[in-house]
Parts: C-alpha cells; structure tokens; sequence
C-alpha cells in the first residue's frame, strides 16, 4: 500500500508515520511545503527509514496535489496538513480558509479525478462546535464555529459529505478534540506551560531569576488527550467496510488552571495561586521560596494579548461510538499526559 500524509513536519503527520511504519508494510510518502527553513525536529524517527520518502507540496497548489495523486496513486491520503492555530486564523482568515477548507477541495478533486479508490481522511476539530449548545458534545451537535480557523474545519467537513454522497469517494472527516505530546507546537498552550515549567526548573535548581509564564484565559476548558493514541484511531477511520465521520476525545475536560498546576506538581514545584482576573498570578508558595532559596516567585501571570477576540469556553467530546465501533480507546490519561510533557521538556532543556 502507499500512503501519503500532509502535515508530515507537524505533531499528528510525524506520529502518524511512526504507527505506520511500525504497525504495516507500507510506503510513506510524506508531504512537506517548501520552506526557506524546514525544522525536521518531529522527524528523527523516520528520515532514514527506507520505507519513507519526503515529497513537496501545498495544501494551496493544486498544481502540486494533482502532481502527487496522479504520479503516486496512493492507496490512502491522509490529510494534516493546515494552519493549525486558532489564535492566529483572526490575524490571516484567508490564508487559514485557503489552506483548510479550499485545500480539501483540491484532495477531493485530485482524488475523483486520478485516483478514486484512495481513501481521504480530513483532520476535523472540536473548533467546529465552538459555542456549545450541550455537553458532551457528540456528532449532531450543531457546527458553531468562534473562530475562523472552525468556520475552515467546518466547511472541509461539509466538503467532505458532499464529496463522499457525490462521488462514492471513502472519505471521512474525523472530529477530534484537542490532543497534545512531546511533538506539540509550542504556541499550543499545553507545550508553552511545560516548556515554561522545564525553563523555570532548570532556573531554580541552578539558583537563577526567572521570569513569569505569560498567559490568556485560564478558565477555558479542554478535552485534552495524546496524539499518539488519537493516530491509531485515525487508522481504524479509514479501514472501516463504509465510511462515516467519528469523534475521537478523552470524554473528560479540565481548565487551563488545572493543567498548569498539574505541570507545577510533576515538576516538585510547590505553588500557590492569588488574586482575580488580569490580577490573577501563580506564585511559589512561602516554605518552598524559603527552602530553595527563590528570589523570583511569581511562576504565571496574566498577559490580555493572549485572549481571543471570541473565546471557546468549554469543550467535552463523547467518543463513546468510536470506542464501540472501532475498538479504540485512548490509553494515555489526563495525568500522564501533562506528566509525559513536563519531563520530556524538563529532560531536553536548553537556555
Ligand atoms: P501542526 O503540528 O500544526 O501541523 C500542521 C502541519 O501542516 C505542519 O507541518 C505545516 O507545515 C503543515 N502545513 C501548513 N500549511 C500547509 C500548506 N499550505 N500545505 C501543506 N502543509 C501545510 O498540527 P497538528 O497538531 O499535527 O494537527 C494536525 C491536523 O489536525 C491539522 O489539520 C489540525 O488543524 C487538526 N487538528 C488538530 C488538533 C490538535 O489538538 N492537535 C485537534 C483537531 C484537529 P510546516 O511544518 O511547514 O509549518
Ligand atoms: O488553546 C487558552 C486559549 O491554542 C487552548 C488546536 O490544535 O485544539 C487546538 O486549538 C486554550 C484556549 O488550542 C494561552 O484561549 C490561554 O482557550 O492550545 P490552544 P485550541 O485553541 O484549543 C483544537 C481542537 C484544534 O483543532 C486546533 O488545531 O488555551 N490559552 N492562554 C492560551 N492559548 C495559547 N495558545 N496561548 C496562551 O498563552
């Protein structure tokens, strides 16, 4: 089989070829743009592996994606490829709807032109819910995007039917809440509060200042899950008798507050919050300061350019018919996540 995966420089492309590599026979092609200075950090698992190959392309040129189905014909076309950043899809909406949406027509279109037996998988987001109506959120729940990176998701998603009841194309759009790892872009709040932790506990153990993770909203809250687990139900997606759209998620939710104490607790950081609103700081707590001899103490603070112009309050999947359907479940909790995370990056540390 040939496979190709967009994304592949990205969080869930690199984890993706590594299950894939490990767990079948086939080829992988993995599709990155081209870039003035690609960063393969996410990669050394697989660059030399020589069932892998790197092929250029854009989710903007259709040039480039009808070039790789028609000369690959691949056999599946999994697609991560996007700009993947809720924050920053208010600061280039059209970029974002360019890449995410239209860019899922030109897959659509390439495959119905050159290869109608590949198998599509569109990387759909809990972003498409965004305002919820109820929790937990299940596959009817009305598509409510607050950002235009959901508006993008949820019009791949509806690409995606269109296409499938046209053109008998197996094709899914996989709805999937927020998932994490030690591969995470660092802008993604969960990678920005474990790097923080990792550069303030090397700081303290070296008796040095340190300054404040600067963040947003605190109170917003995710379904947080690991990509590694999330890539195998992806696969089991697109090896289904029919396709059909599945939501994949950790059935439980937690606040930004949570997981930067969690972060604090797995790195032996006492702390203590204090104060309200823009006011609100995170500060280690007196007998730990005396203990180790702190002259900085304040651990997070607020900083208001973080917040969004509209906000996702509250997210909370029900995976339940994946679970049965698929047999899949997530095997990486809450706890072992935001521990995995901070000991990855307090390990890895560099000034
Ligand atoms: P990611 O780490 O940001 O990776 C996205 C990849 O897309 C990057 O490698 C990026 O390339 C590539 N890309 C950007 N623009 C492109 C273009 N014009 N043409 C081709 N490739 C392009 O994201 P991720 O966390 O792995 O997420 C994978 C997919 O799942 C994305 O579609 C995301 O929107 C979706 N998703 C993610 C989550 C989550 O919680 N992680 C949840 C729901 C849905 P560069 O490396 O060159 O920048
Ligand atoms: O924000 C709040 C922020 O950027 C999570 C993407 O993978 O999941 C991801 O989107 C929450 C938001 O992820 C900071 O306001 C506070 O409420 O880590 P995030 P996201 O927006 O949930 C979905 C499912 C996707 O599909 C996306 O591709 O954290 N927050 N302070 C902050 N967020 C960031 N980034 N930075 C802060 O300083």
């Amino acid at each position: 089989m040939k496979i190709i995966i967009t994304g592949i420089l990205g969080q869930d492309g690199a984890n993706m070829c590594e299950y894939l590599l490990k767990n079948t026979d086939d080829q992988i092609y993995g599709m990155m743009r081209r870039s003035s200075n690609p960063n393969f950090i996410n990669c050394n698992e697989f660059i030399k592996n020589n069932r892998f190959k790197f092929v250029y392309g854009d989710l903007t040129d259709s040039v480039s994606i009808d070039n790789i189905i028609r000369e690959i014909q691949p056999d599946y076309f999994i697609n991560f490829g996007a700009q993947s950043f809720v924050g920053c899809s208010w600061e280039i909406p059209l970029q974002t709807f360019d890449v995410n949406a239209t860019g899922v027509a030109r897959c659509l279109e390439a495959i119905r032109r050159f290869q109608p037996k590949c198998r599509f998988y569109s990387a759909g987001s809990s972003e498409e819910f965004g305002d919820v109506q109820y929790s937990p959120q299940d596959i009817t729940h009305p598509v409510r995007p607050r950002s235009p990176y959901g508006a993008s998701k949820a019009a791949a998603r509806h690409l995606v039917k269109v296409y499938r009841e046209s053109y008998n194309l197996y094709a899914v759009h996989g709805i999937l809440f927020n998932h994490e790892g030690t591969k995470r872009g660092e802008e993604f709040v969960t990678r920005k509060i474990s790097k923080g932790v990792a550069r303030i506990y090397h700081a303290i153990k070296n008796n040095k200042q340190f300054a404040p993770i600067e963040l947003g909203n605190l109170d917003a809250k995710r379904d947080w899950s690991d990509s590694e687990d999330f890539v195998e139900g992806v696969w089991k997606m697109l090896n289904q008798d029919k396709p059909k759209d599945y939501i994949l998620s950790s059935n439980e939710t937690h606040s930004i507050r949570e997981f930067i104490d969690k972060a604090f607790h797995y790195a032996n950081i006492n702390a203590v919050w204090h104060g309200h609103g823009e006011a609100e700081q995170l500060s280690v707590s007196t007998e730990y300061a005396i203990k180790n001899d702190i002259q900085s103490s304040i651990l997070v603070k607020i900083n208001p350019k973080y917040y969004r112009p509209a906000e996702v309050d509250l997210l909370l999947g029900d995976s339940n018919p994946a679970r049965e359907e698929l047999s899949w479940k997530p095997k990486i909790s809450f706890d072992n996540l935001v521990e995995r995370m901070v000991k990855y990056d307090v390990d890895n540390f560099k000034i």
